[in-house]
C-alpha cells in the first residue's frame, strides 16, 4: 500500500513555519529570519519514502495585506486550504491567536485533519506549556495538539509519523527523486534575499525582489548572475553602501550557501537595479511568480 497527500503548513508570520518544513525535507529550501515576511511564496517540499510520499507547502505568514504583493502572500495562504489532506496550523509558546478570524474559522471549521503544532517549547517551561496546551484545545477542539521544537527536532519525528498514519492511500504525485517544485532560480533569489533581511533595517528588505537573470551550469561550476530590484534610488545606495562593502557581503555569504546547496562551485555576479513600485504592478508581480489568479 502505498499512501501520499499534501500537508499544508499556516500560521502567524515568525512561529516556524520554514523551520519545520526544512526539518521535514531535510534540505534548506525555505529560507529562515527572524523577520515576518521572509516567506512570500508557497513552497513545496517533498518527503519521499519506499511507501509513502509527503509533500509539504510552506505558506507566508497570515497578515492583513496592505499592498498588492501581500495580497498574492495571502492568496498563496488560501490556496494551502484547498488541497490539503492534513493541515499543520502552527502557534508559538506564549501566543495568543491568529489576528485574522477569517482564517481562524477556517481553521476550526476543517473538515480536514489539523494538527495544531505548538512550537518553541525549548523556550518555555513544562508548567507554561500544560497550560497553553490546555488553552489551545479549548480553542481549536478538532486539533490534535504536538508540542514540538521544530529547531532543536523535538518531537518532530513523532509528527511525521501522525501524518503517515493520516495520509490517504494514493500513488505518489510527484516523481520519487523530486524534492520541490520551484525551479533552481528561485532558490538563487531566495538565498540572495535572506542575506538581505538579514543585514538591512526597516523597509529595505520589503522593498527588495530578486530576479536570477542568468543560471547557467558548466562541468565545475554554475554561473549566476542576479539583480537585486529595489524601489527607489536611495535603496539602491543602501544596498551597495559604502565603496559596495554591503553589496560584497550579501554575494560572499550566498555564494557560501549557495555552494552547499548545489554541491558544486557557484560564480555569482550581483547588481542593482531601480524599478519603481514593483510591489503594486500587477503585471510585474505576475513575472516575479505571485500572483496566481
Ligand atoms: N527557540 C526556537 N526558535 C525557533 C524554533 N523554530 C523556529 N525558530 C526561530 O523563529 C524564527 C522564525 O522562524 P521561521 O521558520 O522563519 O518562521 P516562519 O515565519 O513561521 O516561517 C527564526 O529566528 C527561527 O530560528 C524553535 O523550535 N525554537
Ligand atoms: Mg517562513
Amino acid at each position: 500500500m502505498h499512501k501520499a497527500g499534501f500537508v499544508n503548513i499556516i500560521g502567524n508570520p515568525n512561529v516556524g513555519k520554514s523551520t519545520l518544513m526544512n526539518a521535514f525535507v531535510g534540505e534548506k529550501l525555505s529560507i529562515i529570519t527572524s523577520k515576518a515576511q521572509t516567506t512570500r511564496h508557497r513552497i513545496l517540499g517533498i518527503v519521499n519514502g519506499e511507501d509513502f510520499q509527503i509533500i509539504l507547502s510552506d505558506t507566508p505568514g497570515i497578515i492583513k495585506p496592505a499592498y498588492e504583493l501581500q495580497e498574492s502572500m495571502m492568496d498563496f495562504v488560501k490556496s494551502a486550504f484547498d488541497d490539503a489532506d492534513v493541515l499543520i496550523y502552527m502557534v508559538e509558546i506564549g501566543e495568543k491567536a491568529l489576528k485574522d478570524d477569517a482564517f481562524f474559522n477556517k481553521i476550526t471549521n476543517s473538515k480536514i485533519p489539523v494538527l495544531l503544532l505548538l512550537n518553541k517549547i525549548d523556550m518555555s517551561n513544562q508548567e507554561f506549556l500544560e497550560e497553553q496546551v490546555q488553552e489551545w484545545s479549548l480553542k481549536v477542539p478538532n486539533a490534535e495538539i504536538f508540542p514540538v521544537s521544530a529547531l532543536e527536532g523535538f518531537n518532530v519525528k513523532e509528527v511525521f509519523s501522525r501524518i503517515i498514519e493520516i495520509l490517504p492511500e494514493s500513488p505518489p504525485f510527484y516523481p520519487k527523486d523530486q524534492l520541490t517544485d520551484k525551479p533552481e532560480r528561485f532558490f538563487v533569489n531566495e538565498t540572495i534575499r535572506e542575506k538581505i533581511l538579514m543585514h538591512y533595517k526597516k523597509e529595505i528588505p520589503y522593498a527588495v525582489e530578486i530576479d536570477t537573470e542568468e543560471f547557467f551550469e558548466e562541468e565545475n561550476i554554475i554561473r549566476m548572475r542576479s539583480v537585486i530590484m529595489v524601489e527607489r534610488d536611495t535603496q539602491k545606495g543602501i544596498i551597495i553602501g559604502h565603496k559596495g562593502s554591503a553589496l560584497k557581503r550579501v554575494g560572499i555569504e550566498s555564494r557560501k550557501d549557495l555552494e552547499k546547496f548545489f554541491g558544486k562551485q557557484v560564480h555569482l555576479e550581483l547588481y542593482v537595479k531601480v524599478n519603481k513600485n514593483w510591489r503594486s504592478d500587477q503585471r510585474q508581480l505576475k513575472r516575479f511568480g505571485y500572483n496566481q489568479k
